[in-house]
């Protein structure tokens, strides 16, 4: 008998859960970097092992919403985090309980729904303090487990799928086993050079860019030409992308080939080309036309 659970990954922005989620599905489905708000839309993860499947929800950081797409943001984590039969909650090892994490956790408590909290990146505390932070969020909530965790190292996993283990209930498989996400090829392509994009440029200039596949062409010979458009949202940005003599977009360019070519298994060529859409983040038409779409 196969058995399966949905389970919805919430946190405040940088907290690590589109590693975790990466690490528990084994490949790359979301992506990730060192700074805040990096998700901006619900990534689903895979994870079949033997008879049970789990349905992993990675959501965006928990924060106070600046802009429509904040706004977007904000309500699917609200539309996802509760759709779930577990919810992990994810911490960093701090004991303080910070605004956010309250509001998830009353949130949480009027749900009902299990939860399971999780102390990510304990590589980076000693052991001390791993212990004070169960002690402070045991008081604010029950939670059904405290499963400590490094998610980078990979520390503490086996446990955490031991814990959602428990959620799981008989039933179909909702995927085909060797699936690992839903997003179209497109779209994995796209977020990975936002990723560059967040690797490569400092301060307000990423979290004002999109990126759109405009052509996505398989050659005879199995290779694949790809042309990629960076939206930006000021003039001045667009020069900052750009780079003097074009060396930063090379840069984005050549780095987002290389793991577009890990991800698809063939040789890729990309095209890339930056344009300035004002204000997009707050434009209803804009946000719709770039796919964050509530369902
Ligand atoms: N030291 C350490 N760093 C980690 C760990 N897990 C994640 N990180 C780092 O934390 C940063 C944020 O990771 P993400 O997975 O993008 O965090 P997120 O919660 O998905 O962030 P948003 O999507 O912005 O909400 C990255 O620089 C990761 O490398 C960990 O276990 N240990
Ligand atoms: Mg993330």
């Amino acid at each position: 008998m196969t058995r399966s659970a949905v389970i919805s990954v919430c946190g405040r922005a940088n907290v690590g859960k589109s590693t975790l989620t990466n690490r528990l599905v084994g490949e790359k489905v979301s992506i990730v970097s060192d700074k805040p708000q990096t998700t901006r839309t619900r990534i689903t993860g895979v994870v079949t092992h033997g008879e049970t499947q789990f349905v992993l929800l990675d959501t965006p950081g928990f924060h106070k919403p600046r802009t429509k797409l904040g706004n977007y943001m904000m309500e699917i984590i609200s539309n996802t985090v509760f759709d779930a039969d577990c919810i992990l909650l994810l911490v960093e090892p701090v004991a303080l309980v910070g605004p956010q994490e309250s509001e998830l956790i009353s949130r949480i408590k009027a749900s009902g729904l299990p939860c399971i909290l999780v102390i990510n990146k304990i590589d980076t505390v000693d052991k001390s303090r791993i212990l004070e932070v169960i002690g402070i969020y045991s008081n604010e909530h029950e939670f059904d487990a405290v499963v400590p965790i490094s998610a980078e190292r990979r520390d503490g996993l086996d446990i955490l799928l031991g814990e959602m283990e428990k959620f799981a209930s008989e039933g179909p498989h909702y995927y085909p086993d060797d699936m690992i996400t839903d997003q179209p090829e497109r779209q994995i392509c796209a977020e990975i050079v936002r990723e560059k994009l967040l690797q490569c440029l400092d301060k307000e200039i990423p979290h004002g860019t999109a990126v759109e596949i405009s052509s996505f062409a398989e050659q005879p010979n199995g290779n694949v030409d790809l042309e990629a458009v960076i939206y930006c949202e000021k003039a001045s940005h667009k020069g900052i992308i750009i780079g003097k003599n074009g060396v930063m977009l090379k840069k984005i360019g050549s780095l987002s080939r290389e793991d577009i070519e890990e991800f698809l298994g063939c040789k890729v060529m990309l095209r890339t080309w930056v344009k300035v859409k004002e204000n997009w983040r707050n434009s209803d038409l804009m946000l719709s036309n770039f796919g964050f779409k509530d369902s």
